[in-house]
């Protein structure tokens, strides 16, 4: 692949996820079936601060650091942008003594958290390692516990790692069928590998929003959202309409189209994200320039070891 194409979907997944997250915040919580879909305010969410996060932590370590990912966060968290309950309180007990991979096993009764808080925040790690697959494994499962370890949390997050790394290595060409037998062969989870099979039924049946809601689900739970985006993503001919459809779909909008369009940004690149979504999103101290910046360095630093 040339430099520049492989640099345009790091920026692409980045700020894909940007994106979508900050257009699909102000349809969140809605049923499905929703029309007349535009940018609005361009203020992301909890979605992309986290992925912010993850990013400058592989950047200033060259690699995965949990505690210094975990500080991470912590030292970026804003209440303002809207978190699942889950996150902040993990932050309280890290801040408190916990270490960054045992404090997220308190919640939900000792199971931890299968919210699809991991899974959000991935692109990063897809594009870090997008052709290194155990490794890719390895550290999204342990990004993954520093807020999320109940196993399905932590497979969502795997999937939509791989989906990520996938869409980086193919094009410019889709082949559904072999991007979906791949997603199969990595994801070793049954609740994952039925909805998979469940995606694979619906490309073949141009199913109604209501069906693809009912079978795959649109909620905060990353089994309810990440094979969705993943559907949202095949289905479609472009980013535009891969994230339009995902809001579209109601319920975890910003997510699903944060999860969307990390895929499709890593799939068709930079370029294909439509101007207007590109320069409504907002470019304040860590917005959508500094974003831009951060998949650069990523791209760098794959570049100057590879
Ligand atoms: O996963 P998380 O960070 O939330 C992300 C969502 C995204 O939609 C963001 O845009 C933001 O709005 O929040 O936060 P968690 O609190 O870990 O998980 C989210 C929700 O999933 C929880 O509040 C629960 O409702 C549900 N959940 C569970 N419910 C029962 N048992 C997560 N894990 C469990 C569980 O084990
Ligand atoms: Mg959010
Ligand atoms: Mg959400």
């Amino acid at each position: 692949m040339r430099k520049e194409i492989l640099k345009s979907k790091f920026i692409g997944s980045l700020l894909g996820t940007a994106v979508g997250d900050a257009m699909g915040a102000e349809y969140e919580g809605l049923p499905c079936k929703i029309n007349f879909i535009r940018m609005g305010a361009g203020r992301y969410t909890d979605d992309t601060q986290m992925m912010i996060g993850v990013a400058e932590s592989l950047i200033e370590n060259r690699g995965f650091n949990g505690k210094h990912m975990a500080y991470t966060f912590i030292k970026n968290f804003d209440p303002s942008r809207g978190y699942g309950p889950g996150p902040p309180a993990v932050f309280r007990w890290i801040s408190s003594g916990d270490d960054w991979d045992k404090a997220s096993q308190r919640l939900f009764g000792g199971k931890g958290s299968f919210g699809n808080g991991a899974a959000m925040r991935i692109a990063p790690v897809g594009c870090f390692y997008y052709d290194n697959p155990d490794k890719l494994r390895e550290v999204a499962c342990r990004s993954s516990q520093i807020t999320h370890s109940h196993e399905l949390g932590k497979r969502g997050a795997l999937l939509q790692a791989y989906a990520v790394a996938l869409a980086i290595n193919s094009g410019p060409f889709l082949d559904r069928g072999y991007f979906l037998r791949r997603l199969q062969g990595f994801v070793e989870n049954e609740v994952y590998k039925k909805k998979l099979k469940i995606i694979e039924d619906l490309i073949i049946s141009k199913p109604s929003k209501y069906r693809v809601v009912k079978e795959l689900g649109n909620g905060v739970e990353a089994f309810n959202s990440v094979p969705t985006a993943i559907y949202c993503f095949i289905r479609s001919k472009s980013f535009q309409e891969a994230v339009l459809y995902a809001i579209s779909l109601g319920g975890d909008t910003d997510t699903i189209a944060a999860m969307t369009g990390a895929i499709s940004g890593a799939f068709y690149g930079v370029e294909s994200i439509p101007d207007e979504w590109k320069n409504k999103l907002e470019d304040k101290e860590k917005g959508k320039s500094y974003i831009e910046k951060l998949a650069e360095e990523l791209w760098l630093i794959r570049e100057s070891s590879s």
